[in-house]
């Protein structure tokens, strides 16, 4: 690729990931509303809000892939949601339509299915069930890569990322822990493939304890090696919560037990 855009490059996942996905092509654009660290000598940076539509239309032109992390990524106020996450994401989707529709990773969330029990082993084919309206906005992301796909040919890779953090740090992750290079390789994967159309993938690694089934995505070739398992001594050493506490409950965890924040300061 000539140029990779980068969304939300000053968040954990854009911090993470800038660096990992360097090689990916000449030039590395970072985006961001927040200030994003100083430029390496393949990245260009472009601060924008993504619910300024003409703005995102000039971030996106001149790009031959988006990776697209950028928005709120916790629960909170619907206004805050609203512009981060639903307007920002059809303002892309409408500059991608707009500038010849460079391949998307839409980073989705678990939490799309967070109200299903722990219990419960799931495929993508299966309902969402969101725990939030963070998680709603990202039900919204996927409906809407679904449409560009379906009316305009826009590919679009779904990752309903687990949990992508430097290791578990409850029983919850044990099951949700997806370890930066497993996304790493995932997202070179993605924009490898000849044909990519509009996979709902699970990003998540090779945990022992596992509610996802990634078996439909074979054909990406793309398989994690990492394992939360080395860490479980230490998470297991942690006080078991009681059995209706939300994090051992609900695939979302603590985000089932939110409330509806109405200002930022609840
Ligand atoms: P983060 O909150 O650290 O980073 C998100 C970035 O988006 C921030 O730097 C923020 O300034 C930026 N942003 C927010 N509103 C914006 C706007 N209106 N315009 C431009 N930029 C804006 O989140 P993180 O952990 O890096 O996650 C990245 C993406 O992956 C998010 O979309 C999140 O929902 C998703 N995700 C992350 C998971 C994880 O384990 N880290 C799990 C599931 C989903
Ligand atoms: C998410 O969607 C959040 O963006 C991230 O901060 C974590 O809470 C993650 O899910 C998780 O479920 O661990």
């Amino acid at each position: 690729m000539k140029r990779l855009l980068i969304t939300g490059a000053a968040g954990g996942l854009g911090r993470t990931m800038r660096h990992r996905l360097a090689h990916m092509a000449e030039i590395i654009r970072l985006s961001d509303i927040a200030e994003i660290d100083a430029p390496g000598p393949n990245e260009e940076v472009m601060r924008c809000d993504l619910a300024d539509a003409d703005a995102v239309m000039r971030l996106v032109e001149g790009c031959d892939g988006i990776v697209h992390f950028g928005g709120v990524s916790l629960e909170s106020p619907f206004q805050t949601i609203l512009n981060g996450n639903i307007v920002g994401t059809y303002n892309l989707y409408e500059a991608a339509r707009a500038h010849g529709c460079p391949r998307i990773l839409f980073a989705s969330s678990n939490h799309v299915v967070g109200f299903y029990p722990q219990d419960r082993h799931l495929t993508a084919t299966d309902p969402m069930k969101p725990d939030s309206l963070y998680a709603v906005s990202k039900c919204f992301g996927e409906a809407l890569a679904s449409l560009y796909h379906d009316k305009f040919g826009q590919e679009t890779a779904i990752v309903r990322i687990g949990s992508c953090f430097e290791k578990p740090t409850n029983r919850r992750m044990l099951a949700t822990w997806f370890a930066a290079d497993d996304f790493a390789a995932l997202i070179e994967r993605i924009f490898a493939v000849p044909r990519l159309g509009l996979p709902i993938i699970w990003g998540v690694s090779e945990n022992a304890q596992m509610w996802w089934n990634n078996d439909a995505i074979g054909w990406l070739g793309w398989q994690p090696k990492d394992s939360s398992d080395r860490f479980r001594d230490a998470v297991e050493a942690t006080p078991m919560p009681a059995p209706d506490d939300p994090t051992v409950r609900w695939q979302g965890g603590g985000f089932c037990a939110e409330p509806i924040y109405k200002d930022k300061t609840e």
